[in-house]
């Protein structure tokens, strides 16, 4: 091994081992032989410690005044842009998207990260009338206590940031444990908590599998909140095992996201929209566009500028800055996407472009496939109806408005949706039909703002939603206060009738 970096647990402050003395490889998806760093394989001794550490810190943590929360929080927002370049860099060698994605993907900590600092001073509760004279009624949030959270490889650090910030300035403690290909992300996010002075267990970070350190953290009956991003099947047992506790749980799952491409479109703007939205972090984003719906006066102009786009992608490393698209995570989700691929030329889709792995010289060790463009995709067929969570892009047809609509709303999930028009009045009836948590008009499905609420309809959610003020409707419960300066009783509902 060499040289290479073995990582700890933080744990109430302090970089441990885990009890269980193994360790885990962090490979370079864009070259395997590289080894990012070595990770600890916790057992559920790591985790009971993880917990105490965030069930004790939470005593103090939550009368800490959430202004001087916010203030930890704007030194670790200033701190994460100082090491911008870094945490992007080694983002990209842990997961594989291009650096320039890779900066945003820190960037959207750092944004989140400054907007919760903010609410620090906010935390808005509302004041309102009593029904009765000489009383005062107001609402105050509260927060739970110990939240775990199981994060996902495609925004290593984003996302986590997006339920860490939040949690923090609501005075909550975390445990935190990262996906298993993308550890090294959320190790450089404690390194700058600790270096901004965080309390001892206010953060933890377990590393480890999911079936032993996530499945402990969804049990424990001191966790309040569970928040878990990743696929539609795991959130479900994640709900399961929330159940019992009554747990807050918050879940961000699949997506089959769909862009409708009408007749009076800009189409080298829906072209550029359904490129960047497809391929864009190789199509592993929740947010991906994955469905393609064309009007069919328009189908094979653009399919043809599509394609002559799609083949002068340049795929390959990332940290090459003329490289535009990235491998695949590793050799599991390779396998899926050529398997998505086979099932689309297996059930009569025609294949426009790309469809296969590339190899030779460099690429043979990494997962790279090509951009890959199916047309004839009808609505019975799997490539339309299965998250791939690869660059491939299922395009179907129509003639009319209401067609498109009944066609982008048939899928299981509903995270994100475009529409590409001049026509004002489709644009607006898109948006109120299309049943999703975010819509874009003449936008790629990709791209949202830390400071709007970020979530799904159907399967990609359970209602709630992250970032924005939304989130903290996730770590905090309302508290209502009535108090009575009258000196008497005072009977609600009876005596002011
Ligand atoms: C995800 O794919 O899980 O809107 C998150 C976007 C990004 C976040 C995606 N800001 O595409």
């Amino acid at each position: 091994m060499g040289d290479t970096k073995i990582y700890k647990n933080f744990i109430n402050g302090r970089w441990v081992e885990s009890g269980s003395g193994k360790t885990f490889e962090n490979r370079n998806p864009a070259n395997t032989d590289e080894v990012v760093g070595v990770f600890q394989k916790s057992n559920a001794d790591d985790v009971e410690q993880a917990l105490s550490a965030a069930a004790e810190a939470y005593k103090k943590w939550r009368l800490v005044p959430a202004p001087k929360r916010g203030e930890l929080l704007f030194r670790v927002a200033s701190k994460l842009w100082e090491r911008k370049e870094e945490i992007s860099r080694d983002m990209t060698r842990e997961m594989g998207k291009v650096i320039a994605e890779t900066r945003g993907d820190t960037q959207e900590a750092i944004d989140m990260t400054y907007y919760m600092a903010g609410e620090g001073r906010r935390l808005f509760g509302q004041t309102t009338p009593s029904e009765m004279p000489n009383k005062f009624n107001m609402t105050v949030r509260q927060p739970l206590g110990v939240c775990s959270f199981i994060t996902p490889w495609n925004f290593p650090i984003a996302i986590p940031a997006w339920k860490t910030m939040p949690a923090l300035i609501c005075g909550n403690t975390v445990v935190i444990k990262p996906a298993t290909d993308t550890p090294l992300s959320v190790a450089h996010m404690m390194e700058v908590f600790e270096e901004e002075g965080i309390p001892a267990g206010v953060v933890n970070m377990v590393t480890g599998s999911g079936g032993t350190v996530g499945t402990a953290l969804i049990n424990d009956a001191r966790v309040r909140v569970v928040s878990f991003t990743g696929s539609t099947e795991i959130g479900r047992k994640v709900s399961e095992g929330c159940a019992p506790n009554f747990k807050h749980c918050c879940l961000e799952m699949g997506g089959k996201n769909v862009q409708i491409v009408m007749d009076d479109a800009n189409l080298e703007l829906a072209v550029e929209g359904a490129l960047w939205g497809a391929f864009g972090t190789t199509g592993q984003r929740c947010t991906a566009t994955s469905r393609l719906i064309i009007h069919e006066k328009v189908h094979d102009k653009m399919i043809a500028m599509l394609k002559a786009q799609a083949e002068k992608i340049k795929v390959g490393n990332g940290l090459d800055e003329t490289v535009k698209m990235g491998p695949c995570i590793n050799q599991g989700q390779l396998d899926t996407v050529l398997s998505y691929i086979d099932i689309g030329l297996k059930g009569g889709a025609e294949l426009v472009t790309g469809g296969e792995r590339l190899t030779g010289g460099p690429y043979d060790k990494g997962f790279f496939v090509k951009p890959t463009i199916f047309t004839g995709v009808t609505q019975k067929m799997r490539i339309w109806r299965e998250e791939i969570f690869g660059p491939v892009l299922s395009v179907g047809t129509f003639k009319t408005f209401d067609q498109a609509i009944e066609m982008a709303n048939d899928t299981a999930y509903g995270l994100s949706a475009a529409i590409y028009t001049q026509d004002i009045n489709k644009a607006y009836t898109a948006m109120r039909d299309v049943y999703t948590g975010i819509f874009y008009v003449n936008a790629p499905t990709i791209g949202a703002e830390t400071h709007l609420p970020f979530g799904g309809t159907k399967e990609t959610g359970n209602g709630h939603r992250e970032a924005a003020t939304a989130a903290l409707d996730v770590f905090s419960e309302w508290k209502s206060v009535y108090v009575d300066f009258s000196g008497k009783i005072q009977r609600a509902q009876i005596d002011n009738q």
